[in-house]
């Protein structure tokens, strides 16, 4: 009797084979970085898991924060961001948290810091969880540069600093994108083992897309440079006309764009001056992952990596995704 389903690979290229083959090529690696990568693993794998069963949860009367059985039950993005802290804590190599669920620096105890400071968004785009649209965790790693003790200044600085980042999307399965500052590479969740594996091998993001992604109900806000370069994209003086995109989650759209090429844009507004999105564990993290895999990330007016932070949770607006298409929205912004 032959075995049925598809054949088992019993050498497959794990996240944590990747890390841990990565670390290798550094002869001077300590093994803290895998170390903290394979604890971010693990969070995401318990956000994916609890992020699966919010559904479920819903169902059985689950209403507030008490379950039938008047259990606490907390919100999905608590629950993220405690998974995060705990994890990223017991790793040992962590002296400093920024999250975005916490106003002020996660300081971390004496007895488990370590070098790395972890800017982090544990669930971004919550507010689509309760119609199951896709959502995602998003990560930055910088290493400390203070002499003694970690300082504010070691989570303020710029994103061409970074030294890894990554982000987890739960969508129609789970996957982790990751760049280590060597190319980008995905992985997609394999329940069967408890796994991450490579499916994406070195992600290019194509130099020209056919897609824009912006939150149009925002269009009377724009500046008028946006105005005009969507307007360009809708009804081109050549060409086809780029098809419109827009999840909602910064995760889902900056996926997309990788995968498929074109340009996602979350601009500044007449009301938002900064635009929406926060620099620290939105725009440095998604920037970074853009520009490892061929792309551009820009403010608008500088490269989003350049912009040297003031606060922890300050916004910034971001354009991002295939090369042309941003060098043409800045082409529109600077005119
Ligand atoms: P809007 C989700 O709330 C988020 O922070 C990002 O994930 C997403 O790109 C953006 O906000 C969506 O914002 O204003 O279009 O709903």
């Amino acid at each position: 009797m032959t075995q049925q389903g598809a054949p088992f690979d019993s050498n497959a290229m794990t996240l944590t084979r990747f890390v841990l083959a990565e670390q290798k090529k550094f002869k001077h690696a300590t093994g803290d970085l895998s170390q903290l990568l394979n604890c971010i693993q693990t969070a995401v794998k318990a956000v994916s898991s609890a992020v699966r069963k919010a559904g479920i949860a819903q169902l059985h009367g689950i209403s507030g924060d008490t379950n039938v059985q008047g259990e606490e039950v907390k919100k999905l993005d608590v629950l993220a961001n405690e998974l995060f802290v705990n994890m990223l804590q017991s790793s040992y190599t962590t002296c400093l948290l920024v999250s975005e669920e916490n106003q002020n620096v996660i300081e971390i105890d004496a007895d488990k810091r370590g070098k790395y400071i972890v800017c982090f968004d544990p669930l971004d785009g919550s507010s689509n969880i309760d119609c199951l649209v896709s959502i995602g965790s998003i990560f930055s790693i910088y290493r400390k540069i203070s002499e003694s003790l970690p300082t504010i200044q070691d989570a303020l600085q710029p994103g061409n600093r970074m030294v890894a980042a990554g982000y987890a999307l739960y969508g129609s399965a789970t996957a982790m994108v990751v760049s280590l500052g060597n190319g980008v590479n995905g992985f997609t969740y394999d329940p069967s083992i408890g796994e991450f594996i490579l499916t994406d091998v070195n992600m290019q993001v194509p130099k020209q897309g056919k897609i824009y992604s912006i939150n149009e109900g925002y269009q009377y806000l724009w500046d008028d440079s946006i105005k005009k370069y969507i307007e360009a994209k809708k009804d081109p003086a050549k060409g086809k006309p780029y098809g419109a995109r827009y999840v909602g989650s910064m995760v889902a759209d900056v996926h997309r764009t990788i995968k498929y090429g074109g340009i996602f844009l979350y601009p500044a507004t007449s009301q938002s001056p900064n635009g929406k999105l926060r620099l620290l564990y939105e725009g440095n993290p998604m920037a970074f992952i853009i520009e490892q895999a061929g792309g551009k990330a820009s403010t608008g007016k500088q490269r989003i990596l350049d912009v040297v932070p003031d606060s922890i949770h300050q916004r910034t607006p971001v354009f991002l995704g295939s090369a042309n298409d941003v060098d043409e929205v800045l082409s529109y912004i600077s005119n």
